[in-house]
């Protein structure tokens, strides 16, 4: 709820500005024109636009030709790696459902970035009418997404984000940046709250180069050097379970007895340095030695946040398969789509001892947020 303002706010200013990552000022928006006349108007108005909205109208045309039958969508999924993950696929798989209109093939990259590329650019071969990619880095994708204009089908992006190309036509998912700033912000007061003094810090970092873990780490990382925080050790994980378990098992052997803060950037991650800190007979969680910090907020990791295992849970919401469909069925309609979106998404405690936090975005703006205690209603509703 409470950053539901603020995406409104991101919303509106999509007309305005392109990818921020992109450093491009042409328009947000793209218009999948249903005739050439059309496309011809948004040529002259900009480059990118123009072959996007070529792309969506070679789209359309083969859709029609095939007589109006199912639309085909190539889907390359990041992998499997955690249950955000298998969330995400779940969504797209049942908005991109056969009664929906939809044929999709699904690739499951296991998390390979070279096996990511290859499945785009068999779709690109197959003909498929869309594409739409959770890319794995957030580098390496402006050569195959000029290949995918060039063939004209249009490339959605969802999650993670595209930092070194915009040829293509919407993005939706999370800022990342600002769930490190909110978990940053969360712990400064927390800390205050609480009189903890010291914090001694170890991170365990998602997937390197995947626009989820350099968001989330640039955010903590801000408060980190502002605050003269003790960042010990940071070492990756690889968003998995079994990551964060290896990890935690060498950082409690390299660090015991000089830590009081694990921060995971998902919640398998957490799962796994539970693991390993029970192991070692480190007490963590509310009030106890250690406060542990997860993003995600999946329901397995708030019913570890509602039992007091992890102090707070910053949520990036998962389920964008509902607005897939939506943009490809506007395109398909010649409407206007928004070229970004993000998700709302709720940041979840235990306590009810600090009931918002306020920071500055990374937009700039100085927003105040509520935590939100969670409960079991919350678990059950949770993905
Ligand atoms: O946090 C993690 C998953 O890209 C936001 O990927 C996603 C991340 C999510 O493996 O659990």
């Amino acid at each position: 709820m409470k950053k539901k303002l603020v995406a409104t706010i991101m919303a509106a200013t999509m007309g305005a500005t392109l990818l921020a990552g992109c450093g491009s000022s042409s328009t947000a928006s793209t218009t999948a024109a249903t005739s050439a006349a059309a496309a011809a108007t948004e040529a002259a108005a900009t480059t990118e636009a123009a072959a996007t909205t070529e792309a969506a109208t070679d789209a359309s045309s083969d859709t029609a030709a095939a007589g109006g039958d199912l639309i085909t969508v190539g889907f390359a999924q990041v992998g499997h790696e955690s249950d955000w993950r298998t969330a995400s696929t779940n969504s797209v798989q049942s908005a991109l459902s056969k009664e929906n209109g939809f044929d999709l093939q699904f690739v499951d990259c296991d998390n390979d970035s070279a096996a990511q590329l290859e499945a785009v650019r068999n779709f690109i071969q197959q003909g498929v009418d869309y594409i739409v990619i959770d890319p794995i880095v957030s580098t390496g994708w402006d050569t195959v997404l000029g290949e995918a204009q060039d063939a004209g089908i249009p490339v959605i992006v969802i999650d993670r984000t595209i930092d070194d190309s915009d040829k293509y036509t919407a993005w939706v998912g999370s800022e990342f940046t600002n769930e490190g700033l909110a978990s940053g912000a969360w712990l400064k007061a927390y800390a205050e709250a609480k009189g903890i003094d010291e914090l001694n810090i170890l991170e365990i970092t998602g997937t390197t180069g995947s626009s989820a873990e350099i968001g989330r780490t640039k955010g903590f990382h801000q408060y980190v050097d502002d605050n003269g925080w003790n960042l010990i050790d940071s070492q990756t994980g690889d968003f998995t379970q079994d990551g964060g378990q290896s990890v935690m098992e060498s950082y409690c052997k390299s660090y015991a007895g000089q830590f009081n803060v694990v921060i995971c950037q998902n919640d398998n991650e957490a799962f796994g340095a539970e693991q390993a800190m029970e192991a070692a007979g480190v007490s963590f969680g509310v009030d106890k030695d250690v406060i542990l910090i997860s993003f995600d907020a999946c329901s397995a990791g708030l019913t570890d946040v509602l039992a007091g295992k992890i102090n707070a849970d910053f949520q990036c919401n998962p389920l964008q398969g509902p607005d897939c469909a939506d943009i490809i069925k506007k395109l398909e309609a010649g409407e206007t789509v928004d070229q970004k979106k993000y998700m709302a998404e709720p940041w979840y405690v235990n306590e009810d001892i600090i009931p918002s936090i306020s920071y500055m975005n990374n937009a700039g703006e100085d927003v105040t947020e509520d935590l939100v205690v969670v409960t079991q209603d919350i678990v059950d509703a949770d993905y």
